[in-house]
Parts: structure tokens; C-alpha cells; sequence
């Protein structure tokens, strides 16, 4: 196992960014973008937490199709990547990067929010058995999702086009560092991978190799058209999250990242077990280790960034083990200051769950830091 001297602290390259430290703020969805379109609010927010090595956005709609709950941001029309603008100079103002976190749903939506009140698409037209969120008078309303219609293969390079677009205006327009591609959490790309929700008989199911193309070919087109330096991507190989699942993740996984080698990416982001939830599944055994093997024996270079609910020691740890970087999401809700807490050993506020989702300032922008010592 190789065994690194790096701390937390210390600086470190992903790809083309430089990064002040390993602390990496996740993707947090907050649903505070009311039509989609961020806010001041979203600029101070992220700002009071430039602190981190990284902050990679709350996940980012490339279309109004890939659109699943209420007020999340998107970066598809003109006036949402304008309001990104204040957001990246701000957090840039402070000393930050940030990158977006490009995300289409797929199936895990309701007609509500599709364009036309259309079903929600899919690899297969199967629903499904989890909840998005609605807002109904400022309060989150969590529903079931819609039946899902089976994408048409002639329809995929359109929404291939999207990332595409969207990564264009993030990084050539709205100012963002780069991009990650959210590949986790059984949304669109995560649907494609996983035989839960693939059943398809063309070259997009059945084979490892059929079910990973989608993924890679949004890959490449966003790396083609940002420069892969600037591109990197979350997997969650065993989560549940979204009624995601695989009978053989292993294989999977491995041939993925092993596909994603070749595309020199900044980083490749994974969520270790059920998303914000145990690291460790009984039922889903998955070996981390050999997954970073299988992407270092291939030739990939990109950091590595590990996740979930893991505590300073862990994360010490992790970067003993081989991770260059480590990604913090709770945590980052109610301490701004993480990475000086961290670094001082100092207590971690509890956020308060009911603001997680929907709302303005409270639970959002007025966890204090905690100043000097
Ligand atoms: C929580 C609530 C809604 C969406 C994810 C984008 O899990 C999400 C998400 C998380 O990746």
C-alpha cells in the first residue's frame, strides 16, 4: 500500500487546478435557486467556504430535461449562466476554485418539472422506487418519481451535447475552475451503468462495455471541449441512493476507471458506500483499494478523492493510504470554516436537517465561523 506523507494541509494538483489544500467541499444540493437560476445567496454561501481546497457545486441541471427537483440550479439558458458569474468571481475574490457539477436526473423526476410535463427519461422504463422534492409554499414536498420512457440510442448524442454545452458555459462563460461530471447517485449516467435500471438491448445494455459507453462518451465530449485537466468525475459504486443497484459492481467499476485513465482527468471522485450513509454494506461488498489499483495500473494520473462521512482521523488516514484528496459534504453545511477547524482540531457544529433542502438564509448562510484563537 503506497504511504504518503502529505497532510490535509498541504497544496496539491488535480490535473490543471491548484488546489491550497486536500479539503474538497462536495456537491450539496440545497435548492435555493428558485426557477433554476442561482442568487446572491448562492454567492455568499459558497463564498464563506473559499476555504476549501476545492468547492465543487451543488449539482447543476445540463437541461431542463435533466431537471429532478424543485429550485435547483441549472446551466443551460442564458440568464442561469449569467447568474453563475458572481457566484465563481466571488468565491475567486476569496482565494477559491470551484468547479460545476454537471447532472442530468434521468428517470429520478417528476412530469412536473419536465419540459411539457413529459415523463422523466431513462436508459429503460423503469421507475424508480425513491422520492424527489417538490416545493409547495417554501417547504419541501418530497413525491414519488414518474414513470420513465426509454430513451431512443438517437437521442443520446443530443444529450451528450448538453454536457457538452454546459461544461462550455460553465468554464468558458460563467468563470467555474472546471467541471466534475456527476456519474453517482443513480441519476442518468448512473442509471445507464448499473443492469438495475439498464435493460436495454443495444449497444448502450448488457455488457459492461455497452453500459459504460454512455458514460464515456459524455466524457469525451466534455473533455474535448474544456480540456481534461479541467474535467473530473463522481462514481458511487455500491449506493443505494435512488434505488441504484448492480448485482457485479466490481467488474463494473473497474473496467470504468480503467476506460477513464486514458482521458488524463483532474480527478476521479468516489463515494465509499451509501451516500451519506454507512461506508460498509453488508450486502454490497466493494474493494476501494483495488478500484485506485485498477486506475493506477491502467496509467491514470488524475487525483484521487474519496468521500463519505469520514472524520479528520479517517481522512488523515485515507491520505496516508493514497488519496490526494478528501471530500467533506454535511460537514461543510454548518462549518464554513471546516478546513481551519480541522486544522486546529476544533468542534464541528450539527447542522439542523430541516433547512438542508429549500429556504433563504437560515441554516444556509448563518453558521458563524469561528474565528481566531
Ligand atoms: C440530495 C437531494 C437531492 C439531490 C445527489 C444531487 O445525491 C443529489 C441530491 C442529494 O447527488
Amino acid at each position: 500500500m503506497p504511504h504518503s506523507t502529505a497532510t490535509l494541509f498541504n497544496p496539491v494538483n488535480a490535473g490543471d487546478l491548484h488546489l491550497a489544500n486536500r479539503i474538497v467541499m462536495a456537491p450539496l444540493t440545497r435548492n435555493r435557486a428558485p426557477d433554476a437560476v442561482p442568487t446572491a445567496l448562492m454567492a455568499e454561501y459558497y463564498t464563506q467556504r473559499a476555504t476549501a481546497g476545492l468547492i465543487i457545486s451543488e449539482a447543476t441541471a445540463i437541461s431542463q430535461q435533466g431537471q429532478g427537483y424543485a429550485d435547483v440550479p441549472g446551466l443551460y439558458a442564458e440568464e442561469q449562466v449569467e447568474a453563475w458569474k458572481p457566484v465563481t468571481k466571488s468565491v475567486h475574490a476569496a482565494g477559491g476554485k470551484i468547479v460545476c457539477q454537471l447532472w442530468h436526473v434521468g428517470r429520478v423526476s417528476h412530469t412536473s418539472l419536465q419540459p411539457g410535463g413529459a415523463a422523466p427519461v431513462a436508459p429503460s422504463a423503469i421507475t424508480a422506487k425513491t422520492k424527489t422534492v417538490l416545493i409547495k409554499d417554501g417547504v419541501p414536498v418530497f413525491v414519488d418519481t414518474s414513470e420513465p420512457r426509454a430513451l431512443q440510442a438517437y437521442e443520446l448524442p443530443d444529450i451528450v451535447h448538453a454536457y457538452v454545452a454546459a461544461a462550455r458555459n460553465a468554464v468558458h462563460t460563467a468563470g467555474f475552475d472546471g467541471v466534475e461530471i456527476h456519474a453517482a447517485n443513480g441519476y442518468l449516467i448512473d442509471q445507464f451503468l448499473k443492469s438495475g435500471s439498464n435493460q436495454r438491448r443495444d449497444d448502450f445494455g448488457g455488457s459492461i462495455e455497452n453500459r459504460a459507453r454512455f458514460l464515456l462518451e459524455v466524457v469525451r465530449g466534455v473533455t474535448d471541449a474544456v480540456g481534461a485537466g479541467r474535467v473530473g468525475i463522481r462514481l458511487s459504486p455500491v449506493t443505494p441512493a435512488n434505488d441504484a443497484f448492480d448485482p457485479d459492481p466490481q467488474p463494473l467499476f473497474d473496467y470504468v476507471v480503467r476506460e477513464l485513465a486514458a482521458f488524463k482527468l483532474a480527478y476521479v471522485h468516489v463515494i465509499e458506500g451509501a451516500t451519506g450513509g454507512a461506508r460498509e454494506l453488508s450486502d454490497r461488498p466493494f474493494d476501494y483499494t483495488g478500484l485506485r489499483r485498477a486506475y493506477r495500473a491502467a496509467g491514470g494520473q488524475g487525483a484521487w478523492m474519496v468521500n463519505n462521512s469520514l472524520n479528520k482521523a479517517q481522512a488523515e488516514q485515507a491520505v496516508r493510504e493514497g488519496a490526494d484528496l478528501v471530500a467533506f459534504g454535511r460537514a461543510f453545511i454548518a462549518n464554513p470554516d471546516l478546513v481551519e477547524r480541522l486544522r486546529h482540531g476544533r468542534e464541528l457544529a450539527e447542522g439542523d436537517r430541516s433547512t438542508y433542502y429549500g429556504g433563504g438564509a437560515k441554516g444556509y448562510t448563518d453558521y458563524p465561523t469561528l474565528g481566531k484563537h
